[in-house]
């Protein structure tokens, strides 16, 4: 069933054109201007953007974690993703200590299967690595397509792994050309610190900023990068939040390291004051490394369009506020009295280009070229996508979204797909919006409602990093 897309202005990371796209099944076989060509499908894109579906490489579908489990799973977490143009994500299995990569490859495969509405690819998350387990992970890099491993400097007793271990992992990944991706948070001294707080009575959930101080998360990202640069491998340091940790990687990039950083919107958007009161509707943003002061806001805006950081990507682990929401358990709700009990997480999936759009494009004045490196294009490299997903190009999977720049829209957990209670952004407006979305060629959001389907979605094995 061949689809043409014409008339449209293409937009990849490096070029801005107009040119209409021939879509035969899953892949884009032809761009060219007046396309004379029989199509099954004819889009009409004039007056808006085409450009590469947007790829969200953190996400937490179905995690269990803080005593109960994020509410999306990968049916309701990609379908919500394909409303909002995302249409691959790179969600997260862990091995939890005793089992192996392999069991928890296997477990998080069967979480998806026949779910996804979108294509999927895993990362794996270490808690423990024995040197006999060591060859596992180069299977996982050579065999599976899991080509990244991520690890904690935070959480003791549950995702923490010391710096021997992480040094390790770095090695091995040296060899076996994986990427290490690290949560960067100096988890000893926070622990210390929550516990003093509860101890003074101080329980409502702002006092959860108050006990991962900026300071923590930028001697993590130092030292982190300070053991790459030692095993001689690149990292990737996940959600960055302050401007205190984004200077790391600044001054290791100014060295010439192969160091990458993401933020996500929270930490663009939300601030501090948004806990403020100390009601337990701070709940709402409570995430780790958690919202910042709003000065850093600037900074991390300011490191997206110099390259001081290279992606943006979510960290979408949703958690309901109100027990019961569609069934779901108590979540949120689990922290009341102790700030520290609150599962970590925000929703964030739906709007992650909504965000990036408004905030660089239209606030900033960034180029289209660089909201589509930041969402698609640096993801798709740094995850081993690269060129089947991340662009528009002959030979690419045709994930595609049509972007119309003139198509307010009002985030709102009212209207959101995402099976949560609320939602970070509540009544924003902003200015563009997916006018329609294509998965490996076919439509899965129409402009109105999802017209996919859920296992369509492909579990994607992935190859070796590209630096970007
Ligand atoms: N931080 C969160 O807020 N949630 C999931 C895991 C993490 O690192
Ligand atoms: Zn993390
Ligand atoms: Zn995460």
């Amino acid at each position: 069933m061949p689809t043409l897309i014409k008339n449209g202005r293409i937009i990849t990371a490096e070029q801005d054109y107009s040119a209409d796209i021939y879509i035969e099944r899953e892949t884009v076989t032809t761009i060219g201007k007046d396309l004379n060509v029989q199509a099954d499908k004819t889009i009409d894109a004039s007056g808006k953007y085409v450009i590469p579906g947007g790829i969200d490489v953190h996400t937490h579908m179905d995690l269990p974690f803080g005593g109960t489990a994020s509410s999306d799973d990968f049916e309701t977490g990609t379908i919500a993703a394909a409303h909002g143009g995302t249409t691959c994500i790179v969600d997260f299995a862990v091995q939890s200590k005793g089992t192996s990569m392999r069991h928890a490859l296997d477990t998080w495969l069967r979480k998806s299967e026949g779910k996804a509405a979108v294509d999927f690819g895993l990362h794996m998350i270490l808690t423990e690595l024995p040197d006999d387990w060591l060859p596992e992970m180069d299977a996982l890099v050579k065999h599976e397509g899991v080509t990244s491993f991520k690890m904690f400097t935070a959480y003791p007793g549950v995702f923490m792994v010391d710096d021997a271990t992480i040094f390790k992992a770095m090695k091995r990944t040296a060899d076996n050309g994986g990427l290490i991706c690290m949560h960067a948070e100096n988890g000893g001294v926070i622990d210390l610190l929550v516990k003093k707080m509860l101890a003074e009575g101080k329980t409502t959930p702002n006092v959860h900023a108050l006990s991962r101080p900026a300071t923590a998360e930028q001697e993590a990202t130092h030292r982190v990068i300070a053991l790459s640069e030692m095993a001689g491998v690149p990292v990737y340091v996940v959600h960055v939040s302050s401007h205190l940790a984004m200077e790391q990687i600044r001054e290791a990039r100014g060295r010439g390291l192969p160091t990458y950083g993401e933020t996500c919107p929270q930490y663009l958007y939300l601030a501090y004051e948004d806990y403020a009161d100390g009601s337990f509707e701070g709940a709402k943003y409570i995430c780790s490394p958690p919202i910042r002061e709003r000065e850093n806001q600037e900074f991390l805006w300011k490191a997206l369009k110099g390259d001081d950081l290279q992606a943006v990507s979510t960290d979408h682990c949703p958690f309901c506020m109100k027990e019961g929401y569609k069934g779901l358990p108590k979540q949120k709700e689990l922290g009341k009295g102790d700030f520290s009990k609150i599962p970590n997480g925000l929703p964030g999936v739906e709007n992650r280009l909504h965000l990036l759009y408004e905030g660089g494009v239209v606030k900033r004045g960034w180029s289209m070229n660089r909201f589509v490196q930041l969402v698609s294009t640096a993801p798709a490299k740094l995850m081993g996508l690269f060129p089947r997903k991340g662009t528009v190009a002959v030979g690419s999977d045709a994930d595609i979204v049509i972007w119309d720049p003139k198509r307010p829209h009002t985030i709102s957990a009212n209207s959101h797909f995402m099976r949560v209670d609320y939602n970070p952004y509540e009544s924003m407006t902003v200015s563009g919006s997916p006018a329609l979305v294509l998965s490996r060629g076919k439509v899965v959001f129409d402009g109105d409602k999802f017209v996919g389907k859920s296992g369509d979605g492909q579990f994607l094995r992935r190859g070796q990093y590209n630096l970007v």
